[in-house]
Protein backbone atom coordinates (compact mmCIF):
# COMPACT_ATOMS: atom_id res chain seq x y z
CA UNK A 1 0.00 0.00 0.00
CA UNK A 2 1.01 3.28 -1.08
CA UNK A 3 -0.84 5.58 1.23
CA UNK A 4 1.63 7.41 3.14
CA UNK A 5 -0.32 10.45 4.50
CA UNK A 6 -3.59 10.32 6.57
CA UNK A 7 -5.54 11.95 3.88
CA UNK A 8 -4.15 9.35 1.28
CA UNK A 9 -4.99 6.41 3.76
CA UNK A 10 -8.96 7.72 3.91
CA UNK A 11 -8.97 7.99 -0.30
CA UNK A 12 -7.66 4.42 -0.29
CA UNK A 13 -10.19 3.78 2.14
CA UNK A 14 -12.95 5.14 0.15
CA UNK A 15 -12.12 3.84 -3.59
CA UNK A 16 -12.48 1.20 -2.14
CA UNK A 17 -15.56 1.84 -0.64
CA UNK A 18 -16.73 2.89 -4.22
CA UNK A 19 -15.49 -0.43 -5.94
CA UNK A 20 -17.89 -3.59 -6.42
CA UNK A 21 -15.91 -6.51 -6.07
CA UNK A 22 -17.02 -9.85 -5.32
CA UNK A 23 -17.01 -10.83 -1.32
CA UNK A 24 -14.67 -13.55 -2.23
CA UNK A 25 -12.19 -10.67 -2.81
CA UNK A 26 -12.69 -8.29 0.19
CA UNK A 27 -12.28 -8.76 4.17
CA UNK A 28 -14.71 -10.18 6.14
CA UNK A 29 -13.28 -9.18 9.34
CA UNK A 30 -11.77 -5.34 10.15
CA UNK A 31 -8.82 -5.65 12.76
CA UNK A 32 -8.32 -2.18 14.01
CA UNK A 33 -6.46 -1.00 17.16
CA UNK A 34 -5.86 2.53 18.81
CA UNK A 35 -1.89 2.23 18.43
CA UNK A 36 0.63 -0.22 17.57
CA UNK A 37 1.65 -0.04 21.12
CA UNK A 38 -1.87 -2.32 21.41
CA UNK A 39 -0.45 -4.97 18.81
CA UNK A 40 0.65 -7.61 21.39
CA UNK A 41 -3.19 -7.68 22.99
CA UNK A 42 -4.81 -7.86 20.17
CA UNK A 43 -3.04 -9.94 17.52
CA UNK A 44 -1.27 -11.91 20.09
CA UNK A 45 2.24 -12.04 20.86
CA UNK A 46 4.92 -15.16 21.53
CA UNK A 47 5.79 -15.00 25.15
CA UNK A 48 2.49 -13.80 26.12
CA UNK A 49 -1.50 -14.68 25.23
CA UNK A 50 -2.26 -15.80 21.77
CA UNK A 51 -4.65 -13.11 20.19
CA UNK A 52 -7.02 -12.53 16.87
CA UNK A 53 -4.62 -12.92 14.92
CA UNK A 54 -3.65 -16.55 15.89
CA UNK A 55 -7.43 -17.53 16.29
CA UNK A 56 -8.09 -16.03 12.98
CA UNK A 57 -5.23 -17.96 11.45
CA UNK A 58 -6.24 -21.34 13.33
CA UNK A 59 -9.99 -21.11 12.01
CA UNK A 60 -8.54 -20.78 8.24
CA UNK A 61 -8.31 -17.18 7.57
CA UNK A 62 -5.58 -15.18 6.12
CA UNK A 63 -4.54 -11.38 6.81
CA UNK A 64 -5.23 -9.40 3.49
CA UNK A 65 -2.44 -6.62 3.08
CA UNK A 66 -3.82 -5.81 -0.34
CA UNK A 67 -7.13 -4.86 -1.62
CA UNK A 68 -6.08 -5.73 -5.28
CA UNK A 69 -4.37 -8.71 -4.62
CA UNK A 70 -6.75 -10.86 -2.25
CA UNK A 71 -4.99 -13.96 -0.46
CA UNK A 72 -6.21 -17.15 -1.91
CA UNK A 73 -8.10 -18.30 1.91
CA UNK A 74 -11.73 -17.90 1.19
CA UNK A 75 -11.93 -15.70 4.60
CA UNK A 76 -10.08 -12.94 5.18
CA UNK A 77 -9.01 -9.95 7.63
CA UNK A 78 -7.23 -6.79 7.51
CA UNK A 79 -6.03 -5.00 9.74
CA UNK A 80 -4.90 -1.09 10.74
CA UNK A 81 -3.83 1.32 13.39
CA UNK A 82 -7.18 3.88 13.62
CA UNK A 83 -6.90 6.43 16.99
CA UNK A 84 -10.09 7.62 17.74
CA UNK A 85 -8.37 10.86 19.39
CA UNK A 86 -5.30 11.24 17.53
CA UNK A 87 -7.04 10.73 13.85
CA UNK A 88 -10.18 10.81 14.52
CA UNK A 89 -11.57 11.26 10.96
CA UNK A 90 -9.58 8.01 9.86
CA UNK A 91 -11.90 6.39 12.13
CA UNK A 92 -15.02 7.95 10.52
CA UNK A 93 -13.68 6.85 6.96
CA UNK A 94 -13.27 3.47 8.58
CA UNK A 95 -16.36 2.82 10.08
CA UNK A 96 -18.68 5.04 7.26
CA UNK A 97 -16.74 2.66 4.65
CA UNK A 98 -16.48 -0.53 6.36
CA UNK A 99 -19.81 -2.23 5.21
CA UNK A 100 -19.20 -0.96 1.48
CA UNK A 101 -15.60 -2.39 1.65
CA UNK A 102 -17.42 -5.89 2.06
CA UNK A 103 -16.59 -6.52 6.04
CA UNK A 104 -19.20 -8.23 7.98
CA UNK A 105 -17.71 -7.65 11.39
CA UNK A 106 -14.77 -5.37 13.13
CA UNK A 107 -13.34 -6.27 15.78
CA UNK A 108 -12.05 -3.32 17.45
CA UNK A 109 -9.42 -2.43 20.33
CA UNK A 110 -8.37 0.20 22.31
CA UNK A 111 -6.34 0.79 25.82
CA UNK A 112 -6.20 3.15 28.61
CA UNK A 113 -8.85 4.94 30.57
CA UNK A 114 -10.21 6.90 27.10
CA UNK A 115 -10.62 3.67 24.87
CA UNK A 116 -13.05 4.95 22.55
CA UNK A 117 -12.09 3.67 18.88
CA UNK A 118 -14.79 0.35 19.66
CA UNK A 119 -17.57 1.77 21.29
CA UNK A 120 -17.29 5.12 18.08
CA UNK A 121 -16.87 2.40 15.31
CA UNK A 122 -20.03 0.88 16.54
CA UNK A 123 -22.48 3.58 16.79
CA UNK A 124 -20.55 4.95 12.93
CA UNK A 125 -20.65 1.65 11.44
CA UNK A 126 -24.19 0.71 12.40
CA UNK A 127 -25.65 -1.64 12.23
CA UNK A 128 -22.38 -3.82 11.29
CA UNK A 129 -21.66 -5.67 14.65
CA UNK A 130 -18.51 -4.31 16.48
CA UNK A 131 -16.60 -6.49 19.17
CA UNK A 132 -14.89 -4.42 21.90
CA UNK A 133 -11.73 -5.34 23.03
CA UNK A 134 -10.42 -3.34 26.20
CA UNK A 135 -6.97 -3.41 25.82
CA UNK A 136 -6.38 -3.38 29.68
CA UNK A 137 -9.02 -3.67 32.98
CA UNK A 138 -8.96 0.19 33.08
CA UNK A 139 -10.45 0.15 29.58
CA UNK A 140 -13.72 -1.66 30.12
CA UNK A 141 -15.82 0.53 31.49
CA UNK A 142 -15.54 2.52 28.20
CA UNK A 143 -15.54 0.14 25.95
CA UNK A 144 -18.93 -1.14 26.85
CA UNK A 145 -20.77 1.75 28.25
CA UNK A 146 -22.61 2.84 25.61
CA UNK A 147 -25.97 4.33 25.82
CA UNK A 148 -29.15 2.51 25.40
CA UNK A 149 -29.86 1.99 21.90
CA UNK A 150 -25.97 2.19 20.58
CA UNK A 151 -25.22 -1.16 20.91
CA UNK A 152 -21.42 -2.57 21.32
CA UNK A 153 -20.60 -6.09 21.94
CA UNK A 154 -17.44 -7.03 23.94
CA UNK A 155 -15.11 -9.45 25.09
CA UNK A 156 -13.08 -9.40 28.37
CA UNK A 157 -10.10 -6.88 28.74
CA UNK A 158 -7.02 -8.44 26.70
CA UNK A 159 -9.30 -11.55 25.15
CA UNK A 160 -9.08 -10.30 21.03
CA UNK A 161 -9.06 -14.30 20.45
CA UNK A 162 -11.96 -14.60 21.96
CA UNK A 163 -13.20 -11.35 19.63
CA UNK A 164 -12.07 -13.55 17.24
CA UNK A 165 -14.29 -16.05 17.91
CA UNK A 166 -16.85 -14.12 18.23
CA UNK A 167 -16.62 -12.46 14.91
CA UNK A 168 -16.52 -15.90 12.97
CA UNK A 169 -19.33 -17.00 15.16
CA UNK A 170 -21.43 -14.16 13.06
CA UNK A 171 -20.11 -14.81 9.95
CA UNK A 172 -20.71 -18.97 10.58
CA UNK A 173 -24.55 -17.73 10.17
CA UNK A 174 -23.93 -17.21 6.82
CA UNK A 175 -20.88 -19.58 5.67
CA UNK A 176 -21.65 -23.45 6.92
CA UNK A 177 -17.44 -24.16 6.41
CA UNK A 178 -16.92 -21.56 9.21
CA UNK A 179 -19.44 -23.28 11.56
CA UNK A 180 -17.74 -26.77 11.01
CA UNK A 181 -14.17 -25.50 11.59
CA UNK A 182 -15.84 -23.70 14.94
CA UNK A 183 -16.78 -26.96 15.93
CA UNK A 184 -13.76 -28.09 15.10
CA UNK A 185 -12.00 -25.93 17.38
CA UNK A 186 -14.55 -26.62 20.08
CA UNK A 187 -13.71 -30.40 19.81
CA UNK A 188 -9.75 -29.66 19.81
CA UNK A 189 -10.17 -27.68 23.05
CA UNK A 190 -12.09 -30.14 24.99
CA UNK A 191 -9.63 -32.77 23.74
CA UNK A 192 -6.84 -30.65 25.17
CA UNK A 193 -8.97 -30.25 28.40
CA UNK A 194 -8.99 -34.06 28.99
CA UNK A 195 -5.92 -34.77 28.28
CA UNK A 196 -4.65 -32.47 30.82
CA UNK A 197 -6.87 -33.83 32.95
CA UNK A 198 -5.87 -37.39 32.67
CA UNK A 199 -2.26 -36.78 32.86
CA UNK A 200 -2.58 -34.60 35.97
CA UNK A 201 -4.32 -37.46 37.95
CA UNK A 202 -2.41 -40.25 36.69
CA UNK A 203 1.11 -38.28 37.15
CA UNK A 204 0.27 -36.88 40.05
CA UNK A 205 1.06 -32.84 41.26
CA UNK A 206 4.64 -33.20 41.36
CA UNK A 207 5.38 -34.89 38.61
CA UNK A 208 2.82 -33.15 36.44
CA UNK A 209 4.19 -29.59 37.32
CA UNK A 210 7.84 -30.85 36.92
CA UNK A 211 7.07 -31.75 33.12
CA UNK A 212 5.03 -28.75 32.70
CA UNK A 213 8.15 -26.85 33.95
CA UNK A 214 10.61 -29.05 31.57
N1 LIG B 1 -5.50 5.27 22.27
C1 LIG B 1 -4.92 5.68 21.13
N2 LIG B 1 -5.67 6.65 20.62
C2 LIG B 1 -6.74 6.84 21.39
C3 LIG B 1 -6.61 5.98 22.47
N3 LIG B 1 -7.46 5.85 23.46
C4 LIG B 1 -5.03 4.23 23.18
C5 LIG B 1 -4.36 3.08 22.48
C6 LIG B 1 -3.36 2.57 23.48
C7 LIG B 1 -3.15 3.74 24.43
O1 LIG B 1 -4.04 4.76 24.02
O2 LIG B 1 -5.35 2.12 22.13
O3 LIG B 1 -3.83 1.45 24.21
C8 LIG B 1 -1.73 4.26 24.43
O4 LIG B 1 -1.34 4.53 23.10
P1 LIG B 1 0.20 4.93 22.75
O5 LIG B 1 0.22 5.06 21.25
O6 LIG B 1 0.49 6.19 23.47
O7 LIG B 1 1.04 3.77 23.20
Amino acid sequence: MDSETLAELQEYLEAEAARDRPAEETPDVGVIMGSDSDLDVMMGSETGRPGAFDAFTDLGFAEQTSYDDPPEARFTFETFVVSAHRTPELMYTYAETAADRGLEVIVAGAGGKSADLPNMTASIAYPLPVIGVPVQEKSVASVVGMPQGAPIVAVDAGKSFNAALSATQILARKHPELHDRLVEYHDGLQEDVARTSRDLHSLGTPEFKRRREE
